[in-house]
């Protein structure tokens, strides 16, 4: 099926992870619209599996009792569907994380009521799933170079979906057309190597076209494939646009390492930049694979914020919390495990996206134009052009970087969207005047300068 990339130039993801509905809706009317997101990746809707022995972890999202909207832990359905209005009417996507691999897993919870109250064991799922909808490898996968069995078997013991029936099809088809229907653009395809590409694509081609204010074409979907030698991210890219884990690796060594002069030819060699959906760092990466995170700081944000200044693929930016000792560690939440509403100067909420949003506004004002008049200093430091309508530096030392660089803008002040946003006409950062095409600016250690000409200062 065809997939509609996202419209105009707005195509900036913001992952709110774990953000309640409401808090969203507030973020993308105060926030998102306002510096040019174009989309939210938001947490599971549908109805998960409760663990208080567990103290509620983030990860109970990932295990699906049923499709049913109401009472998830950031709210009801009527939350969900004002928040996609909202976000909607603030010119923001929402894009649903689609959890349609597996149900429930074995462990703490091997049966009980769901967030909504459905009752539900392994296999048995009363009015959606019984035990002929599950493949019959009824085991954990042991050997990924085994492509079957990393399809067929048990992702971490979780009840894996027979995808390649055709009523297990439809069902999936149903709960994503409803999403649809209540105007959700798009979604993120949960362990989608998981899924055979002809299953998958059985399931896409069931869609329903999106709202009119999306194009009403088919939706956008993005599919995580942590490519390896026994499946690749090329197998699912006619389905639609691919998470492409080799530029998080490669992005997040550069910038914890200082070593950035290369970094104009980030993404040569890996998916096709129209189907790459890109990103420093994942809910699962910040946990089990940590190399760039919030916990570094400063370097982190220059990494987002390079991110966004760099032509390769569709950004998503992430924004988390912070925890403490057990990586299964729910967001700020009440003490029936629903979450807390966020504030990002409160909690343990971080609000990454904040500090790049002036960088949204860059992405989206370069658009179309590639790479030009690099320049290096060491192997820390690089700036360049965005043909004639945005210049960037990026200073990954620990030691300022004063220079004059040369540019195509034309001639007059501007805001510079690294230090500050550019919200309503009003430049709330630094700014610098360019004549004949040259600016004098000192880039602060582990910091960035970025002007474009729909900024000015
Ligand atoms: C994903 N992508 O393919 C998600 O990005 C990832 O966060 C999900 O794992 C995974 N796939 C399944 O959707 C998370 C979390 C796991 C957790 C699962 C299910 O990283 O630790 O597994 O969600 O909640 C947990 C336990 C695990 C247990 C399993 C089943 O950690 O030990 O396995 O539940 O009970 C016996
Ligand atoms: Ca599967």
């Amino acid at each position: 099926p065809a997939h509609a990339a996202p419209s105009g130039n707005r195509d900036v993801i913001v992952h709110l992870f774990q953000w309640r509905w409401k808090s969203i809706a507030d973020e993308c009317r105060t926030t998102l619209g306002p510096h040019g997101f174009g989309a939210v990746q938001v947490s599971p809707p549908q109805e998960h599996v409760v663990l208080p022995a567990e103290d509620y972890p983030w990860w109970q999202d990932y295990q699906p009792v049923s499709y049913k909207l109401d009472q998830t832990r950031r709210g009801s359905r009527a939350d969900f569907i004002d928040m996609v209005n909202t976000c909607r009417e603030a010119g923001v996507k929402i894009y649903v994380d689609a959890v349609i691999n597996h149900m429930t897993g074995t462990g703490s919870a091997g049966a009980g009521p769901g967030s909504a109250g459905s009752s539900y064991s392994k296999y048995d799922y009363p009015g959606i799933y019984q035990s002929q909808d599950f493949n019959d490898c009824r085991r954990d996968i042991t050997n990924w170079n085994d492509k079957w069995e990393v399809q067929h078997c048990e992702l971490v013991g979780l009840a894996d979906l027979k995808t390649s029936s055709p009523y297990v099809q439809d069902r999936i088809a149903a709960y994503l057309n409803e999403l649809i229907d209540l105007g959700v653009a798009g979604f993120r395809i949960d362990a989608a190597k998981h899924i055979p590409e002809g299953d998958l694509q059985a399931i896409l081609s069931r869609l329903k076209n999106v709202h009119p204010a999306w194009g009403g074409g088919k939706p956008y979907t993005f599919q995580e494939v942590i490519a390896d030698s026994t499946i690749s991210t090329g197998s699912y890219t006619h389905l639609g646009s691919v998470t492409e884990f080799q530029y998080h690796r490669d992005i997040s060594h550069a910038f914890a390492n200082g070593n950035i002069a290369h970094l104009t030819g980030l993404g040569s060699g890996l998916t096709p930049s129209d189907k790459a959906v890109v990103f420093v760092v994942n809910h699962d990466t910040q946990r089990y694979e940590p190399i760039l995170t919030h916990t570094d700081g400063a370097r982190y944000d220059l990494a987002q914020k390079f991110m966004l200044a760099h032509p390769y693929g569709t950004p998503k930016v992430m924004s988390s919390y912070t925890w403490s000792g057990d990586d299964k560690a729910g967001p700020p939440m009440h003490s029936d495990g629903t979450t807390r509403p966020t504030d990002c100067s409160a909690d343990r909420w971080l609000c990454e996206h904040r500090a790049v949003a002036g960088m949204v506004g860059f992405h989206n004002a370069v658009a179309g134009q590639g790479i030009g008049s690099a320049v290096t200093d060491g192997n820390g430091r690089l700036a360049f052009a965005r043909g004639s309508a945005g210049y960037a530096a990026f200073n990954a030392t620990n030691t300022a970087w004063t220079r004059t660089f040369t540019t195509s803008l034309p001639d007059g002040v501007y805001c510079d969207v690294a230090n500050g946003t550019f919200v309503d006409g009003v430049c709330d950062g630094p700014s610098y005047q360019v004549s004949g095409g040259k600016f004098t600016a000192t880039v602060p250690a582990n910091g960035a300068v970025a002007l474009h000409v729909e900024a000015p200062g």
